[in-house]
């Protein structure tokens, strides 16, 4: 065969890497379970590039040259398997099989050991960015065999989004799961960074009592400072829409729950799992399920609340001040936790994962994109065994320099009665580490009490238990 790559799974996301791949000069292999969506591409998009539709698997094998590089672009899940089953007899030792979709890493762990056995390379392939993306330059984060980047990073790295600096989004992650493990992390804090704007508006609209449109502005300002990123862009442009039916402000037409696909909800399992505090990203999840819950929520409204006193004009101007420092230490922190998480799973699994060059390309392509990100690669540069974000002395700074603010928002909400469960969680957890002394000590106490689960003391070493019922006599247990 003459293709270069191959792609099979022919929807929105596969059509548009195909389109990619052919625009940047690959001759592109196609293939999807319904023919019909194979030759509707070469009928609308043909004049792109080069194309070799296949009918058949085995056309479609046959067309590609060797080793193979076949990309796999349909539902994850069971559809993913089923595909693996039905083109792996037909590979031969050295062949790669690219997964784009949205897999749990934990079958890319399973798929790659099992194809390993074959001879073959699965690169399980984080594609951030959507279906633009996926036409215009992703973010991309290959996993597999360091052996198989060798041959698929370049073609990757030319149809990846490309940074300000024009450097390419796209890096290999690490061995099996890496890549898709890190895609997991990037949504994950993509939950965060949503919920922590969501807070940022509802402050000011129902803190300090601006409309809509003006809370669009005060988004604008922002996107031209520390905050510039896609998701504080966009924000404004929502906000500043209004619904040509009603004459309303969008956002006031939009039913106020918010729905999710999953791969938050996996962050913050696995987390979970790991035992990483990711409490951003939990408070994310939980706040889109709460919104979800009508019957809950309508019970709820009974309930008694402070007298809303709306805050006086000039004290709403400084205030807009503060919840942009607010909604900046708290993204902080919600970014320092995902790399935590990052760090663990890479201990856990064997991935030298390179935290630096991770930030760096999530700067293009895909839905997190900010200028802050540079910071994060900035700070890894500096320190590659950086214990914390938060051990960073930029980061350290600007969260002391942001602090008063960031309270007095915190505080301002729960005076009101505005739900801030990212901004006051953000907010625990920078106080948590700042603690000489944490109540965990207490918890031990009450854990010793109850079930004999011992304490360890801060003044000599061993395994400790109080005999509470006997005379509350200590015993060293080891
Ligand atoms: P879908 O997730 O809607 O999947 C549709 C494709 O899967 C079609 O090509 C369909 O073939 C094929 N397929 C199914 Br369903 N079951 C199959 C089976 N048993 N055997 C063979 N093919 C099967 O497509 P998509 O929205 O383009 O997404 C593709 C992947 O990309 C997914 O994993 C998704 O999670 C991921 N994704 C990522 C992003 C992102 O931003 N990164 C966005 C959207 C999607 P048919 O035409 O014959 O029915």
């Amino acid at each position: 065969g003459t293709a270069q790559i191959g792609v099979t799974g022919l929807a929105v996301m596969g059509r548009n890497l195909a389109r990619n791949f052919a625009r940047h000069g690959y001759t592109v292999a196609l293939h999807n379970r319904t023919a019909s969506r194979t030759h509707d591409l070469v009928e609308q998009f043909g004049h792109e590039g080069t194309f070799v539709p296949a009918e058949t698997a085995e056309e479609f094998v046959a067309a590609l040259e060797r080793p193979r590089r076949l990309v796999i672009m349909v539902k994850a899940g069971t559809p993913t398997d089923a595909v693996i089953d039905e083109f792996a007899p037909l590979l031969e030792p050295g062949d790669m099989i690219i997964d784009g979709g949205n897999a749990h890493y934990a079958d890319t762990r399973r798929r790659e050991a099992a194809l390993r056995e074959r001879g073959l390379h699965f690169v399980g392939t984080g594609i951030s960015g959507g279906e633009e993306g996926a036409l215009n330059g992703p973010s991309i984060m290959p996993g597999g065999s360091k052996e198989s980047y060798e041959s698929l990073g370049p073609m990757l790295e030319t149809i990846s989004a490309k940074a300000a600096d024009g450097s390419p989004c796209c890096t290999y992650i690490g061995t099996d799961g890496a890549g898709h493990f890190v895609k997991m992390v990037h949504n994950g804090i993509e939950y965060a960074d949503m919920q922590l704007i969501a807070e940022a508006y509802d402050l000011l609209r129902h803190g300090a009592g601006y409309e809509p449109a003006r809370i669009a502005e005060v988004f604008r300002g922002w996107n031209a400072g520390r905050l510039d990123s896609y998701l504080i862009e966009i924000t404004a442009e929502v906000l500043a829409h209004v619904d040509a039916a009603t004459g309303r402000p969008f956002v006031d037409v939009v039913l106020d729950q918010a729905e999710q696909k999953g791969t938050g909800r996996w962050t913050v399992q696995i987390a979970l799992d790991l035992g990483v505090p990711v409490s951003g990203i939990a408070e994310a999840v939980f706040a889109r399920s709460l919104s979800g819950h009508a019957d809950l929520r309508a019970v709820g409204r009974g309930l008694a609340g402070p007298t809303p006193v709306p805050l006086p004009e000039g004290e709403a101007e400084r205030f807009s001040e503060q919840v942009e420092q607010a909604l900046y230490a708290s993204k902080v922190v919600s970014y320092t936790q995902g790399f935590h998480q990052l760090q663990a799973a890479g201990a856990e699994y064997d991935w030298t994962l390179d935290l630096g060059a991770i930030a760096g390309i999530w700067r293009g392509g895909c839905i997190i994109r900010a200028a802050f990100l540079d910071r994060i690669t900035a700070a890894y540069a500096k320190d590659a065994a950086l214990p914390s974000l938060l051990a960073d002395e930029q980061f350290a700074a600007e969260l002391g320099a942001a602090q008063d603010a960031w309270r007095t928002v915190v505080a301002t909400a729960a005076r009101l009665g505005i739900p801030v469960p990212g901004f006051a969680t953000a907010l625990s957890y920078y106080d948590a580490l700042r603690a000489p002394r944490l109540p965990a000590a207490l918890t031990q106490g009450q854990r010793d009490f109850f079930g004999a689960h011992t304490y360890h003391r801060v003044d000599r070493d061993g395994v400790f238990h109080t005999k509470w019922s006997e005379g509350r006599a200590e015993e060293q247990q080891s």
